[in-house]
C-alpha cells in the first residue's frame, strides 16, 4: 500500500511494527525483554505494542515519508519550524520574527518590506531613535492553521510574537512569510487563534500586557488607569475590524465550532502589577466575546476609534453585550476547544482543575442576570498545574500536569456526570513525563477531523535526558502512542529555545509548490522598479543603473554562474544588488553572499531577490553563491570593485 495522500491509519510499517517480529527489532535490552514477554506470552502486551508501534512509525526508512507536518512555534528563536511527524525529523525553518543569516530575512528588500508595511509610524521612529530599522527578535508562542468549515485548509499559517506585539502570516503554498502586523493599543500578542467557523475569517489574538490607556510615561501606579485589549484580524486582509477593551490581563484563546463565541483566559483578573497583587483571588476569569452582538456593536458605531481601530468597550460592568466574565479557579492558562464542537476546557494552572463550558449554554448566559457560572458543566480535579488540553476525538481529553511532570487523560462526558453528581471517576490514567509540561498536541487535535492517532507533550526542562552541553539545556518533546489507554511515551527529542506550541496536520492538507512563480507578489516592488529602469528580469540580466549615487546591479544566476562575474561601483554608492534565479529545477537555490558586508541571501529557482548596501571601503570584494548547487558551485562566484572617490 502506497500511504502517499491518504489518511494517516495505521500504517504498514506500524502493522509489521506491531507483531512480535517487528518488536524483536526494537534495539536495545528492554527492547529484547518486550519482544521476549510479547512472544512468550502469546500475545503482545500493551507497552511492547506501543514500543512496537512507535518503532514502526517513528524510525521512518530512507526516502519514506511522514504522515503528519509538524508545524513548531521557537519561542524566543522567533521562527517557525516544520518537522515531519511521528519521525521528528526537522525538515525547514521559516524565519518569521528573526533575523535570519542563511534566507537575508530581516535584510533582503522583500522581507524588509514585509516587515516595515505592518509597522507602525510610532515604532518606526523609536527604532530609527535606537539606529534600526526593523525589529530582528520575536517571541513566536502559538502557529495555527487557517480552517474551513471546522478544520485545516492549507491556505495560511497564523502566529504572535508576543515580545513586540505583532502577528504573522506565512504562506502554505512557498513557505515564507507574507505578512507581518504591529497589533495597534494591544501590548504584548500571546494568545492566538484562527477562527474555525465558517472560515478564517478572523484571527483572534490576546494582549497579554496591560498599559495605561494613556501611555505616555505620567502613569504607573495607577491600575484603574490600566486597560488590555483583544484583537480581531482578518486573516485575509491581515486589516483589524475591531478590538475589544477588556478588564484583566489575556493569556490564551480558542473558539468555537459554531463562529459565534471566542473565549480568552485571564491569569491577573486583579489588575495585579507584581506577582502577590496577581495571585491574590482564588478566581480569575474567562472572557467570552460575543462576535455577533460586536460586529453589530462596531457596524452601529458604538465604538470609539484608537489609533485608526474601532474598539467597543467590552470592560467588566460595562456594556454585557459584548462579553461575559465567567469565574474560573485560579490564575487559567490554556483553553482548548474539543473536536465534538461543544465542549471548551478552560485549564486551571494554580487550581488542580479544569473548567468545562459547553457552548450551548453560552446564548442563555448573555440574558440579562444569568449566573455567570450557568455555562460550567464540569470541572474535573486532574492533578497539579494543568496548562494545556489535547483531544483525540473520540472523547477523550489530555491535560498536561505542569508541576506534577505528567499527562493526565480523561473522560470528558463522565467529567460531565461527575459535576452533575454522579460518582463517576473522570481520570482514565497518568504517565509521566520529563519534565514539566507546557502545551500538547494531539494529530489533528484542534480540528473536527482529530484522528487520535499520536500526541506530543512539549516539556520546558530535560535536566538529564540528553548528554550534557552546559548550563542551558535543551526542552525535551515526548511522543505518545495514545492507542491504548496506557499512553506509552515512545520517544525523547530534544529542542532549542522554546516551542511553546506546535500543530501536527495531515500532509494530504499542505501542498507546497517546488519552483516559485515568475510573477509571485513576494518581489512586486522590485519587478516594477526593473521595469522603470528598461530591464527585463525574466530573462538573462547584465545591467547596471546609475542614478545619482544610486546603483542597481541586476544580475541573473543559472548553476554554475552569475551574469556578471564583475561589477565596478564607486566608495560612499548605495547599491542595490537585484538577482534573479532563472534555473528552473526542483531544489535548485543559489544565494548571493558579499565578504565582509554582511550581506547574504537565499534566490529559489525562479525567484527574485534583492539587497541594499553602502559600498564604504575601496577595494575588490568577492561575491559568492553560498547554497551548493552544481559540482563546479565553488566556481560561482565574481567580483565587486569599489572605486575611490574622486578617482
Ligand atoms: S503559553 Cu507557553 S506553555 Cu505562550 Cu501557549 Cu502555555
Ligand atoms: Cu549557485 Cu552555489
Amino acid at each position: 500500500m502506497s500511504d502517499k495522500n491518504t489518511k494517516p491509519g495505521i500504517t504498514r510499517r506500524g502493522m509489521l511494527g506491531a507483531t512480535a517480529g517487528g518488536a524483536a527489532l526494537l534495539s536495545g535490552a528492554s527492547g529484547a525483554r518486550m519482544a521476549l514477554l510479547g512472544s512468550a506470552a502469546g500475545v503482545a502486551t500493551a507497552a511492547s505494542t506501543s514500543a512496537a508501534r512507535a518503532e514502526g512509525a517513528l524510525s521512518i526508512a530512507p526516502g519514506e515519508l511522514d504522515d503528519y507536518y509538524g508545524f513548531w512555534s521557537s519561542g524566543q528563536t522567533g521562527e517557525l519550524r516544520i518537522l515531519g511527524f511521528p519521525s521528528m525529523r526537522e525538515l525547514m525553518r521559516v524565519p518569521v520574527f528573526n533575523r535570519c543569516s542563511a534566507t537575508g530575512w530581516g535584510q533582503t528588500n522583500e522581507s524588509l518590506k514585509i516587515i516595515e508595511d505592518g509597522m507602525s509610524d510610532e515604532t518606526r521612529e523609536f527604532l530609527a531613535a535606537q539606529g534600526k530599522r526593523v525589529h530582528d527578535n520575536g517571541d513566536l508562542h502559538h502557529p495555527h492553521m487557517s480552517f474551513t468549515d471546522g478544520t485545516y485548509d492549507g491556505r495560511y499559517l497564523f502566529m504572535n510574537d508576543k515580545a513586540n506585539t505583532r502577528v504573522a502570516r506565512v504562506r502554505c503554498d512557498v513557505m515564507k512569510t507574507d505578512k507581518i502586523v504591529e497589533i495597534p493599543n494591544a501590548k504584548a500578542i500571546h494568545g492566538l487563534r484562527p477562527q474555525k467557523f465558517p472560515r478564517t475569517g478572523y484571527v483572534f489574538a490576546n494582549g497579554e500586557d496591560e498599559v495605561p490607556m494613556i501611555n505616555d510615561g505620567s502613569v504607573l501606579d495607577e491600575p484603574d488607569k490600566y486597560v488590555n485589549f483583544f484583537t480581531a484580524l482578518d486573516g485575509d486582509t491581515m486589516e483589524i475590524p475591531w478590538q475589544v477593551m477588556v478588564s484583566g490581563n489575556l493569556d490564551n484563546t480558542d473558539c468555537d465550532y459554531q463562529g459565534k463565541y471566542a473565549f480568552s483566559t485571564s491569569y491577573n483578573s486583579e489588575m495585579g502589577m507584581n506577582l502577590a497583587e496577581m495571585t491574590e483571588s482564588e478566581m480569575d476569569h474567562v472572557v467570552i466575546f460575543n462576535l455577533k452582538e460586536i460586529e453589530k456593536g462596531v457596524a452601529e458605531g458604538d465604538v470609539q476609534v484608537l489609533n485608526g481601530v474601532p474598539v467597543v468597550d467590552g470592560r467588566k460592568g460595562q456594556n454585557k453585550k459584548y462579553t461575559r466574565y465567567v469565574p474560573i479557579p485560579n490564575s487559567p492558562h490554556g483553553v482548548n476547544t474539543a473536536p465534538d464542537g461543544v465542549h471548551v476546557v478552560i485549564n486551571g494552572k494554580l487550581s488542580p482543575t479544569c473548567s468545562v463550558i459547553d457552548v450551548r449554554k453560552l446564548d442563555a448566559l448573555f440574558e440579562e442576570d444569568a449566573d455567570p457560572r450557568s455555562c460550567i458543566v464540569a470541572e474535573p480535579e486532574l492533578g497539579l498545574g494543568p496548562l494545556h488540553t489535547a483531544f483525540d476525538g473520540k472523547g477523550f481529553a489530555y491535560t498536561t500536569l505542569f508541576l506534577d511532570s505528567q499527562m493526565v487523560k480523561w473522560d470528558i462526558a463522565k467529567a460531565v456526570q461527575a459535576y452533575a453528581g454522579e460518582e463517576v471517576d473522570p481520570i482514565v490514567s497518568k504517565v509521566d513525563v520529563h519534565y514539566q509540561p507546557g502545551h500538547n498536541h494531539t494529530t489533528m487535535g484542534e480540528t473536527k477531523e482529530a484522528d487520535g492517532q499520536w500526541l506530543i507533550s512539549l516539556n520546558k526542562f530535560s535536566k538529564d535526558r540528553f548528554l550534557n552541553v552546559g548550563p542551558l539545556k535543551p526542552e525535551n518533546e515526548q511522543i505518545i502512542d495514545i492507542s491504548t489507554d496506557d499512553m506509552a511515551v515512545v520517544h525523547d527529542g530534544p529542542t532549542f529555545a522554546e516551542p511553546h506550541d506546535v500543530i501536527l496536520v495531515r500532509r494530504d492538507i499542505v501542498n507546497p509548490v517546488n519552483v516559485w512563480d515568475r510573477n509571485d507578489p513576494m518581489w512586486a516592488e522590485t519587478r516594477k522598479q526593473a521595469e522603470a529602469d528598461g530591464v527585463d528580469i525574466d530573462d538573462w540580466a547584465e545591467t547596471i543603473i546609475r542614478d545619482g549615487d544610486k546603483v542597481r546591479v541586476y544580475m541573473s544566476s543559472q548553476a554554475p554562474t552569475f551574469s556578471l562575474e564583475k561589477f565596478e561601483v564607486t566608495e560612499g554608492d548605495e547599491v542595490t544588488v537585484i538577482v534573479t534565479n532563472l534555473d528552473d529545477i526542483d531544489d535548485l537555490t543559489h544565494g548571493f553572499t558579499l565578504n565582509n558586508h554582511g550581506v547574504a541571501m537565499e534566490i529559489g529557482p525562479q525567484a527574485t531577490a534583492s539587497v541594499t548596501f553602502t559600498a564604504a571601503k575601496p577595494g575588490v570584494y568577492w561575491y559568492y553563491c553560498q547554497w551548493f548547487c552544481h559540482a563546479l558551485h565553488m566556481e560561482m562566484r565574481g567580483r565587486m570593485l569599489v572605486k575611490p572617490k574622486g578617482a
